[in-house]
């Protein structure tokens, strides 16, 4: 009985099997845990979903960037982008059942026993966790709600406000928490967010930080898994901050982590097709 944490898969499905092959899980015992951005730009997004699907009852999944474009796409709220990869899915028979299904996934999951977290792209600062749960099941509930699940997508997009404070309301209050745990690199101390920056972790704006490296940051004392920032490929200097995006679907890798032990393992991106800039996360 183990435990397994694996990075953005973005529809890269034979790097997935690869890793779980790897390590002989087994759906009826083991866990694996999912950092979110499940499906586009990679190859097989439809048959990703369906695989996840199949073994739901063995998955922890949060919600990434690229998930919640796919629900936006799916609700007629936005079109799909050149780049996107997501047509064969909202053009599948059993999408309703598929996406019916992401919706209903977290944004932020706390594992109390380990004292762990797992979240797309990070925590901010300037949340404590007890916070930070909150926060994002104002977001989960609202994407579980056939009424406001629209105006919500509806009114995601977008950088502003760069940074939270409690009096916000309505879907600028969502679009900021949205922005934390799925868009998020760099940010001030504060939670000042920079959402244009995507390459390592020297190259913050001055005053800015990757999000895990402010020393007062106020979920220090848990232990953190995401994924959405390929350009870190998997190095991260925060101790209990673990980076897992290896950018697979940019032809780098997939990186599975034993959440209890720690082991990593790496399957390569095999897609010669692949795109060859890693210019999303
Ligand atoms: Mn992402």
């Amino acid at each position: 009985m183990a435990t397994y944490a694996v990075g953005d898969l973005q529809g890269c499905l034979e790097p997935l099997k690869c890793l779980l092959e790897r390590v002989a899980f087994d759906p009826a015992v083991d866990r694996l845990w999912l950092v979110g951005d499940l499906v586009n730009r990679g190859p097989q997004s439809l048959e990703t979903l369906r695989y996840l699907y199949a073994m739901r009852d063995s998955l922890v999944c949060v919600l990434g960037n690229h998930d919640l474009h796919l629900l936006a796409v799916w609700h007629n709220i936005e079109r799909l982008k050149k780049s996107d990869t997501l047509r064969e899915i909202t053009e599948a028979p059993d999408a309703p059942l598929l996406l019916d299904w992401l919706r209903r996934q977290k944004l932020l999951h706390f594992d109390e026993s380990r004292g762990t977290v797992l979240v797309h792209a990070g925590i901010p600062p300037q949340w404590t966790l007890g916070k930070a749960l909150g926060l994002a099941a104002e977001v989960e509930e609202v994407l579980r709600d056939d009424l406001r699940i629209k105006q919500y997508l509806d009114g995601m997009y977008g950088n502003d406000p760069v940074k939270w404070h409690k009096d916000l309301t309505g879907v600028d209050r969502l679009r900021v928490i949205t922005n934390y745990f799925t868009r998020m690199r760099f940010c001030t101390a504060d939670g000042k967010l920079d959402l244009k920056g995507k390459e390592g972790a020297d190259t913050a704006l001055p005053g800015y930080k990757p999000w895990f490296a402010h020393k007062e940051r106020r979920s220090r004392h848990v232990k953190i898994i995401f994924g959405h920032w390929a350009a870190l490929e998997g190095r991260c200097n925060a101790p209990g901050v673990f980076a897992l995006d290896t950018g697979c679907v940019w032809g780098g890798a997939m990186t599975l982590m034993n959440v209890d032990s720690g082991e990593m393992h790496r399957c390569e991106c095999k897609d010669k097709d692949a795109p060859a800039a890693a210019t999303s996360g």
